[in-house]
């Protein structure tokens, strides 16, 4: 970050004595860590080209937060700071800004290691929806409008292979042809979402590990990155835990052999979440929690597919052949996961 963007932060927030340093997490916000004397502060700078209102993400935040301190003060609910202007979002010349108070003690972990951390972060997600049972979702704002889709998400990957690059449509064909031959998976999903068992609730629709603090007994402390909470489908939170957390590998992997999946792992997310969203999800929903990691899976495979093909606009590339290593990375994982399943 520039420097005289830095100065203009601290004299928001009346940092005298700041320095930054960049902590890489995560593809679509930038994040830093700020020292200001003993205070520790987590900033990040939220990218407008994809939440085209961050402002929708501080009304849902502040409306959390107040439901929080009045339902649950006991839970750790980790809202933006104010800053001299008692505003929890600064909006400066090239963008817009938030930060947050650096939860003592807490540690994140980027990849999961043991059934236990997959356990305690399906307990996180599980209990942060039961907790908020009671707030009517419909009143959140709507951060990404039908961002886990999945029927649009196939529509979005059938306009990319109409109109996208011709010579990586052409590289994609095998992956392109697999992805076809699994759309009974958006069946199964306009089946389970309509049917009336199924409701939304407030969904936090980002559960990948490092999602979630821990404390130094390895204990779930609460979940943090909280801009794509919105009304959702439990499909969301454990599909993409099943997603990120069964596999030794990140979608970063290009190895395909080292995609595997470890059906121990599978089993804690169920117990974990179920432990901690208790009585709240219908039996038809617990019937069908697997499925979950199908759409899940399946919506990533088409949506690092897609940007491949539209010449990585969404996720950005850091080689060239990036988007493709994750659309395949997760082909795979899809493949096994099924496997797994049988
Ligand atoms: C993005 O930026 P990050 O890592 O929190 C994406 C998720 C994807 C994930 C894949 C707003 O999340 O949906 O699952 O990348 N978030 C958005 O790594 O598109
Ligand atoms: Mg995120």
């Amino acid at each position: 970050m520039n420097e005289n963007i830095f100065k203009t932060i601290c004299d928001f927030y009346g940092w005298k004595n700041a320095n930054f340093s960049s902590i890489h997490s995560g593809l679509i916000n930038n994040t830093w860590k700020v020292i200001n004397d003993d205070e520790v502060f987590i900033l990040q700078k939220i990218n407008t080209s994809i939440f085209k209102r961050p402002d929708f993400i501080d009304d849902n935040l502040k409306l959390l937060s107040s439901y929080f301190k009045i339902n649950h003060p006991e839970y750790l609910f980790t809202s933006p700071i104010a800053n001299n202007n008692a505003e929890t979002l600064c909006c400066i010349e090239d963008g817009y800004y938030r930060s947050f108070s650096f939860i003592k003690n807490s540690f994140t972990i980027d990849v999961v290691q043991t059934a236990n951390q997959a356990f305690e972060a399906a307990h996180q997600f599980g209990k942060f929806t039961a907790l908020l049972n009671e707030l009517d979702a419909s009143q959140l704002k709507i951060t990404l409008p039908d961002f886990h889709n999945l029927s649009l998400r196939y529509h979005q990957f059938e306009d990319a292979i109409q109109s996208g690059n011709p010579e990586r449509i052409e590289e994609m064909k095998i992956d392109i042809s697999f992805i076809q031959s699994k759309k009974n998976i958006v069946d199964k999903f306009e089946n389970f979402i309509h049917h009336p068992d199924v409701k939304q609730r407030v969904t936090h629709h980002d559960t990948k590990i490092s999602n979630v603090l821990f404390d130094a007994d390895n204990k779930g402390l609460c979940v943090i990155d909280l801009d794509t909470i919105m009304p959702g489908y439990f499909l969301s939170d454990v599909g993409d835990m099943m997603r990120t957390y069964v596999c030794p590998v990140s979608e970063e992997e290009a190895d395909l052999n080292k995609i595997i999946i470890r059906k121990d792992f599978m089993k804690s997310i169920q117990d974990g979440y179920l432990k901690g969203i208790g009585e709240v999800l219908s039996s038809f929903e617990k019937d069908n929690f697997f499925l979950s990691g199908e759409v899940l899976i399946y919506m990533q495979a088409i949506r690092f597919l897609a940007d491949y093909i539209n010449n990585d606009v969404y996720y950005g590339c850091k080689y060239p052949a990036h988007n493709l290593v994750r659309a395949r990375n997760q082909i795979r994982l899809l493949q096994e996961y099924q496997s797994a399943l049988e």
